[in-house]
């Protein structure tokens, strides 16, 4: 049950948890104990719907705004959230109501008890009290903030109780502060009961135009955050929706260090890509066979070295590109087990972390591997524990 705190209150309450947080050795988020049965490692589809739509905003706005908090929660976990039509019953049904409205918990007015959700084991609904000022974000005076209360009663509804971390989504006081970004606490709880995103990383590298680092899978893509080592909030996208012309499900991203262009390979094609113009530049794509010589169609992975080298790799073989002559220097191919006796073959996709940490990173299946400078490979690791984080289907 989540409770409107007026100011005064919440000031008390503020202090009453500093005195507490002295008391608690560790500071963190608290699991209920109940949660939805969902396959460790596999995406856990997780249905919702809405009984009885609010009298203060429109339904349009409210489908908007649910969805946008459910997506906040898959963003970072193995669950992804999907509308089912009533009358099928959804795991999580969703209810605006007054007063008595069929639980032993009614409503009381505006003000006090805005909402209130169960958790797994107690059916996952979440209730919100429709005697309350409604609004999609933004809240003043009395008004309360749809995203920020529903971000918060979802989290019960997957199972999270109350955290002691104050700026915490599912701190109790979060529904004061129209907190709805997640936030590390948040992001260890959900992940403590559900496990961490298991995604494969099949085409990465670093585009020059904005500084950031892409991956992609599929048809979307997600953009790494450096310094916590997890994808940005707000991904996955469709590649469609920033990458004019370039189609899913390509083999690599390739960042040449002969000229700082990024290039797209597909197949037995390659795209040179205009990251000022946001287009695939004109006449592409053309035949890898004529752009480069001695590279072969269906590469798995591509990236260009600080040894003024590039690197195509494909099945057991490793093709080394000198960048400054233009082709595949002699000598190559060359067995992967040859020249990097600890990194795989069959890999997924690979990239050197130039600007970060200098390492180049192999990925396969859910693997990564990390090769310094000098040569010295550690691995393999599980993606999405500790390094590439939050690569989470939606
Ligand atoms: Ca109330
Ligand atoms: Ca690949
Ligand atoms: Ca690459
Ligand atoms: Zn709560
Ligand atoms: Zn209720």
């Amino acid at each position: 049950m989540d409770y409107w705190v007026d100011v005064s209150q919440q000031k008390a309450a503020a202090k009453s948890n500093m005195v507490h947080s002295v008391k608690i050795r560790r500071r963190r988020y608290v699991a209920q104990g109940s949660s939805w049965p969902v396959i460790p490692g596999r995406v856990g589809t997780i249905t919702w719907n809405v009984a009885a739509w609010s009298t203060k905003l429109s339904i349009g706005d409210v489908n908007t705004t649910l969805a946008e908090a459910f997506r906040m929660w898959a963003e970072v976990s193995m669950l992804v959230f999907r509308w089912v039509d009533p009358p099928i019953v959804a795991d999580i049904t969703i209810m605006f109501a007054i007063g008595s409205h069929g639980d032993t918990q009614p409503f009381d007015g505006p003000g006090n008890v805005i909402a209130h959700a169960y958790f797994p084991g107690y059916g996952g609904n979440i209730h919100f009290d429709d005697d309350e000022s409604w609004a999609i974000t933004s809240t003043g005076g009395n008004s309360k903030s749809l995203l920020a209360v529903a971000v918060h009663e979802i989290g019960h509804s997957l199972g999270l109780d109350h955290s002691t971390v104050s700026g915490s989504v599912m701190s109790a006081l979060s529904l004061q502060n129209n907190n709805v970004v997640l936030s590390d606490d948040d992001v260890n709880g959900i992940q403590s009961i559900y496990g961490p995103c298991a995604p494969r990383v099949t085409a990465i590298d670093y585009m020059c135009s904005d500084g950031k680092t892409y991956i992609f899978n599929g048809d979307h893509y997600w953009r790494l955050n450096d310094a916590k080592h997890e994808s940005d909030r707000g991904y996955p996208s469709k590649i469609s929706s920033k990458w004019q012309g370039i189609p899913d499900n390509i083999d690599e991203i390739f960042l040449w260090g002969h000229n700082w262009n990024i290039y797209f390979f597909k197949g037995n094609q390659y795209y040179k890509y205009n990251e000022v113009n946001n287009t695939v530049e004109p006449n592409y794509p053309r035949a890898i066979s004529q752009g480069w010589p001695g590279v072969p169609d269906n590469i798995d992975a591509a990236f260009t070295s600080s040894d003024g080298n590039s690197y195509f790799l494909k099945g057991d073989q490793v093709y080394k590109y000198n960048n400054y002559y233009d082709q595949v220097e002699f000598g190559y191919p060359q067995l992967i087990s040859a020249v990097w006796p600890d990194i795989p073959n069959n890999v997924d996709s690979a990239f050197e972390w130039w600007y970060w940490d200098g390492n180049v990173y192999f990925f396969k299946d859910e693997y990564y591997w990390k090769m310094t400078v000098s040569g010295v490979v550690s691995g393999p690791f599980f993606i999405g524990i500790d390094a590439w984080k939050n690569l989470c289907e939606v």
